[in-house]
């Protein structure tokens, strides 16, 4: 397996962020004349699947190694982290309308973080070219495709509209839809996975005043579910990035991981795991 080692670039908020949002996009981050080299290779090799680019040298330097992309799935897969062996291409003509909300095949829910989807656009992806909508939080959400394709717009999807170089890391399972395009043209959106080679651990940028006790685990906006659930989830999740699932427990009430504040004036909340 090829694997990859570098410097992390995400410290605790921004792993606790991705989390809660179960996505992060990162804009322009890939030069423009590389930007421009995979479209040309994209309208020479136009499949859906043109898993050919990832053994061109140039492509896995500056995409697939690019630093920034590279740095943020170093902090969320930990070091020696596994290169895609897929490529994807969601290729379309514009104008087109939107694709049905989904999860891609084979999705797992739960805390684990073992490996990442990602995106990148070759192109620039303005709003009238369909950019990929997302749902934050909606990577612990579980239903089936087939029903949540019958949903039309959701208030408080994210529209990932972002220029040419831009890459976007998701949790797998978060439900996501092409937008509708009105644009015309041709639409290029790369597509792949990073793996996970070694257990997690908390080797991200430290933040030295992060308190896991009074972090806000709390996914602000549209929530899409039971109170509190995406709150506890986020936690969750971040307690099994920090290697200590043994340590995550869950008072209920007003406990931990909600009222933070609590501690400006009173103590800390109760059941904050104990020992980290
Ligand atoms: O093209 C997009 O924006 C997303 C496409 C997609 O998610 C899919 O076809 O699985
Ligand atoms: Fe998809």
């Amino acid at each position: 397996m090829r694997t990859h080692t570098c410097r992390p670039t995400l410290n605790d908020s921004q792993v606790l962020e991705f989390c809660k949002q179960g996505f992060l996009l990162l804009e322009g981050v890939v030069p423009d004349e590389i930007n421009r080299r995979v479209v040309s290779f994209l309208d020479d090799n136009p499949s859906h699947e043109p898993t050919e680019i990832l053994v061109e040298d140039w492509f896995v330097d500056n995409v697939i190694l690019n630093p920034q992309a590279a740095g943020a799935v170093r902090s969320l897969l930990s070091q020696s982290f596994g290169l895609p062996i897929v490529m994807s291409n969601h290729r379309v003509e514009c104008p087109s309308p939107a694709q049905g909300w989904h999860r891609d095949g084979n999705s797992q829910h739960g805390p684990a973080l073992n490996y990442l989807q990602v995106f990148y656009y070759p192109e620039d992806c303005p709003l009238d070219m369909g950019p990929t909508e997302l749902l934050p939080g909606s990577h612990f959400l579980f239903s089936l495709s087939k029903q949540m394709g019958h949903y039309g717009a959701i208030r408080g999807a994210f529209r990932s509209a972002a220029p040419a170089g831009s890459i976007f890391l998701t949790v797998y399972s978060i439900w996501h839809r092409r937008g509708a395009a009105s644009g015309h043209g041709m639409r290029n959106l790369l597509k792949y996975n990073y793996w996970r080679t070694e257990p997690p651990k908390r080797d991200w940028v430290r933040e030295p005043d992060f308190d896991i006790a009074t972090a806000n685990y709390k996914l602000e906006g549209q929530t899409f579910r039971e109170q509190f659930r995406d709150c506890n989830d986020a936690a969750e999740m971040f307690f099994w990035l920090l290697g200590r699932s043994d340590a995550f427990h869950l008072e209920g009430g007003q406990g931990w991981p909600l009222n933070r504040h609590v501690g400006k004036y009173l103590d800390s909340p109760y059941g904050v795991p104990v020992g980290l």
